[in-house]
This record gives C-alpha cells, structure tokens and sequence, in this order.
C-alpha cells in the first residue's frame, strides 16, 4: 500500500461527506492500489521457491513481504510465510549443503580460532523464540516517502532460533581483547574482484554490553537454517532489529571500534529529515514496543457481516516482554484490552492477542496500542527518520474495515 493511498484516505474523512458513519472513507483508492500491486506480481526468486507464494508479497528478488492476513494464530511463522531481505544477493546454496562444515572465524579473542560449526555444537545449546523484524518495516506508511522497500507489516515473524551462546563460544577463545566495545559479525557473501570490500559487505556491530542473550544458530524452527535465513551459520541478536542478525556469518570479531563497512558507518542510523547520514546519528539496534492488527485485514478491503467478530493481531515488547494490548475499534477514541493467545514464549517471542467485538453495519478504523514491561506505550506517531526505520506508531498500522 503506498502512503499516498492512506493520506487520500484521511483526507476523504477529514473532509467529511463521503462516509456517514464514524471511521473510514471509500476503500476504493485502495482497492485500487491492490489491483495494480497484484498486476505487478513477481515469481519467488530460486533460492526461496520453496516458499508459499499465495502468503508473500514479492517485492523484489531480495525482498519478500509476508501478507498481513497470513501470520496465522499458532505464534511461529511457519518458513515458508516467513520474509527475506538480502541487502545483496545471496551466496551460492552449496554453502548449506555440509552445515557441519562451515567455517566461523573468531577474532580480536586472547585465543583466535577458525571453528566448524560441528565444534561450535559442542560448547552449548540454547532456542530462543523471538520477533525477526527488519529496521524498514513500517515504512510503507510514512509520508515523506523514504527510499527503501515499502514494507507494511509484514518484514517480521516469529521464529525459534537454535545455536550456542556467543558468551559461551567467547570463554573457548580466552575472552574478547581488553579494550573492546563493539562486537562485529561479516556476512559470507562473495565480494565481486575490483569492488570496495566496504561499500558491499554485510558486517555489522553491535555494543559488547548486548551480547548476553545473543547466539551463533544452526537452526530455526527446528530445521538447519536455509539459505534463504542465512545457513549454515546465523549470527542471532534477540531484540535487535533484522540487519544487525547477520547471516551465513563468517567471521565474528570484537573490537574498540564498529565495522569500517558503509553498511554500519553510513546506512541504518536514524537520520533526522532532511539530515544526511553520518557516524554520529544513533544505530537502528533496539526494537520498540509494537503491535500491529492480522484480522480482521482491511488493507485486502475485507468486508465482514455484522455481529461478533474475534478481532486478532501480535504484539512484541522489543527488548522486554510485551506487557498488554489494547484495540480500538473507532480509530483509537476507546480502547478495550485484549487478551493474549496461546503460550508466552519468552520475552523476544511475540504474542498474539484477541478480542471479541460486536460491530453493527458501518464504517471502523480497527487498531492495537501494546505496551511493554517496561512501561514503554506503543506511540501513536512514529518517530520521524529519513530511511523509515523503526516505524512503531498505532496510528499509521490501523485498519479500515467495513461491517453490511
Ligand atoms: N549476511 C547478511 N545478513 C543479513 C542480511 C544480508 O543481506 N546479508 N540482511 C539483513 C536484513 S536487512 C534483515 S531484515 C534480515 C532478514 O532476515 P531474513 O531474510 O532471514 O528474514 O537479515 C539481515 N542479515
Ligand atoms: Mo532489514
């Protein structure tokens, strides 16, 4: 959906007329919107063909949207529902083929060492469910039009990530150097002969103070990771956003400094409008409390029949748990709470809530406004940055529905 749609859409109601009742105007320009994506369909690109096309929206070979209506309610995102992003194309898929024999290695340690992934196996195991979210999702709905895929909601999932704890993999190797600050995971895709090294790869850095619940993964959901999700080898940050999970790793470094690479110097900062980029500016690292609605989904123009209605959708803490959720069927006048379903699975897993409602024909604005442990509210406007990161506000992921 582009944002051009929604502010129509606000501009339709806040001219009033079109729409008697209170909430939203014509779905149309939506609706229309739609067509036109769905006339713009690609195929899944080779490496994630095995996914579940009727689920996703494919972007672009390197950026796949799971729908908004396809999170369903068991918590986990199945794989093939699952979104990928590749900053660049992805390695040959001969690297998953041995995982056991992927080589990780470890510097700026009193004790450096190339490690197999099988050696790694043998110093711990720990699963983690948590929210996988990229830095842009959200970014379809601010206005200023950043550059950048327009995600929606749906560049994030709930998955199980298996490995061992990089604290663990760092008492094998003497512990990190005195001095450091930064700890830095390079992507293993190959850098073409004669380009800048920096301007390509992957690499990213995270504080030290960050790792503890970290973890070097083989698997998700149970399976060894696919190319696609960055096997053989993961390097998995609970609550930071997407970039800073680096995949296929290949070698983890700690450092009194963060990776020279444009990707960690001059890209994911939060840029202040009209600002260019630059070291100074806060890293996207941290996710903020979030919630969004799955269904009922008026982005698709759903219309449902008066009556009960069990309106669902997810909430995630970000670096704690999510605490409560509250949804708003008249575009955030009153809110009701919601409860959550299924099991808690930890504080980085996200929970999917539900409430029942009993909506007569008319026009609704359906949204959700988490709040986390920490106390911290799901904002109604998103904090404004010039590559749209870190969009968390309820406002911009409310949903127009229309009850007959
Ligand atoms: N090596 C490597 N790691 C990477 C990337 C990449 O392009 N290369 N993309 C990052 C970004 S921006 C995101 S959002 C997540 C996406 O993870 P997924 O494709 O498994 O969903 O991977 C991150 N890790
Ligand atoms: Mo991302």
């Amino acid at each position: 959906m582009q944002p051009s749609n929604l502010s129509r859409r606000r501009m339709l109601v806040s001219t009033g007329g079109v729409i008697a009742l209170a909430g939203t105007a014509s779905l149309t320009p939506l609706s229309a919107a739609l067509a036109q994506d769905k006339a713009k369909e690609k195929a899944l690109p080779a490496y994630a063909s095995w996914k579940h096309a009727d689920s996703l929206i494919v972007h672009s070979a390197n950026t796949i949207e799971t729908k908004r209506s396809a999170f369903g309610s068991g918590l986990i995102t199945p794989l093939d529902r699952l979104f990928v992003r590749n900053n660049v194309a992805p390695p040959p898929e001969q690297i998953v083929a041995d995982p056991d024999a992927w080589v990780l290695s470890i510097k700026g340690v009193n004790d450096p060492k190339d490690m197999t992934v099988a050696e790694l196996k043998r110093l711990g195991l720990v699963a983690v469910p948590m929210v996988l979210q990229c830095s842009g999702n959200g970014r379809a709905y601010f206005p200023e039009n950043p550059s950048g895929t327009k995600w929606t909601v749906g560049a994030a999932g709930c998955v199980v990530f298996s490995g061992v704890p990089v604290k663990a993999v760092l008492e094998a190797t003497g512990g990190a150097e005195a001095g450091a600050k930064y700890m830095t995971g390079t992507g293993g895709e190959e850098i073409p002969a004669g380009l800048d090294p920096n301007a390509i790869m992957v690499e990213r850095s995270i504080p030290i103070a960050a790792i503890d619940d970290a973890i070097l993964a083989w698997e998700i959901n149970g399976e060894p990771i696919p190319l696609a999700h960055g096997g053989p080898l993961r390097l998995v940050v609970p609550g930071y956003t997407g970039v800073n999970n680096v995949k296929y790793i290949k070698q983890l470094a700690f450092a009194k400094d963060q990776s020279a690479a444009n990707i960690q110097q001059n890209s994911y900062r939060l840029t202040p409008l009209g600002e260019k980029t630059n070291v100074n500016q806060e890293s996207v690292w941290e996710m903020p409390v979030k919630s969004w609605i799955t269904s009922p989904n008026g982005e698709t123009g759903e219309v449902v029949n008066a009556g009960k209605l069990q309106v669902q959708g997810l909430a995630f803490g970000g670096m704690t748990a999510v605490k409560q959720v509250e949804v708003s069927v008249d575009g955030g006048k009153n809110w009701v709470m919601a409860s959550f379903v299924g099991p808690d699975l930890g504080k980085y897993a996200w929970r999917q809530f539900v409430v029942g409602v009993d909506l007569q024909p008319g026009q609704y604005e359906i949204a959700s406004r988490a709040t986390s442990e920490a106390g911290t509210v799901q904002p109604e406007e998103r904090m404004p940055n010039s590559h749209g990161y870190l969009n968390n506000s309820w406002h911009d992921h409310m949903l127009p529905i229309t009850v007959v």
